[in-house]
């Protein structure tokens, strides 16, 4: 099960925040987020609550910061959808090795992910190919985004699969807690925006997926598993037996 913004593509610095920051300009608003104010605003999880938080912050009107929150991000969405369209979003190092790989062995895959259906859609399809993905639930399609495990529980519900026989693949501390509140086992897989966040209780944190280029530092590896220096089929078999 994996999780797109920040796991599959590193979306937010120069993806997602650019868009952000194009709708402000369109909307002649003197607002730019810049990386590190961005980097603060991710606590927030979703696009539109992430603007309404920032528009709190400068006391803005509830009824006021929800209509141009509400606009803003409908704008947003689709400046970062030409951009996905455009294949100006890239997949992260090593994931289309590791996606082959999980073909290759059988493995259904699902995606669990806070960002709305109109632009993952796209995007999966320009990377990958949406046929590959066996389930899609993106956040515009539970009630409430995670930390909560909506997302991940109907992602589950349609692969027709239990939590225990799927574990999860994240890059932050609020998709770890949305894995494991469904009772998923996680794995983390770090970016620059998240290195720092708690990680406590994942199953194996890694600082990238790995390729022969890159390899892959490990940050925490709670069952010593000694994983080589890229996430591959089986060291998530490993996870799911050790952990279980
Ligand atoms: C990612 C998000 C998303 C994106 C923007 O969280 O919070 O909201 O930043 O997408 P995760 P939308 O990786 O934990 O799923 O603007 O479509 O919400
Ligand atoms: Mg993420």
């Amino acid at each position: 099960m994996l999780d797109v913004d920040g796991t599959l593509v590193d979306s937010e610095r120069d993806g997602h925040r650019v868009a952000f920051n194009r709708a402000f300009e369109e909307a002649d608003l003197p607002d730019r987020w810049d990386e590190e104010r961005y980097g603060e605003l991710l606590k927030v999880p979703g696009g539109k609550r992430r603007l309404k938080a920032y528009f709190g912050q400068r006391k803005m009107p509830e009824a006021e910061s929800e209509e141009l929150a509400g606009r803003l991000h409908t704008r947003k969405t689709d400046i970062f959808t030409e951009m996905a369209r455009r294949g100006e979003i890239e997949a992260r190092p090593g994931v289309g090795g590791l996606l082959d790989e999980l073909e290759e062995a059988g493995v259904r895959l699902g995606v669990a992910t806070t960002g709305s259906r109109t632009w993952v859609d796209p995007l999966l399809d320009r990377l990958f190919g949406l046929e590959r993905f066996a389930a899609v639930v993106g956040g515009d399609e539970v009630p409430e985004p995670k930390p909560d495990p909506s997302v991940y529980r109907l992602a589950l519900e349609r692969l027709g699969l239990d939590a225990s026989s799927a574990p999860a693949i994240e890059d932050s501390a609020i998709g770890l807690q949305a894995a494991q509140a469904a009772g998923l086992r996680c794995v983390v897989v770090v970016n620059d925006y998240t290195r720092e966040q708690d990680f406590r209780g994942a199953d194996l944190v890694l600082d990238g997926f790995g390729d022969p280029n890159t390899p892959a530092v490990v940050l925490a590896d709670p069952y010593r598993l000694d994983p080589p220096r890229r996430l591959d089929v089986e060291t998530l078999r490993r996870v799911m037996d050790a952990s279980t």
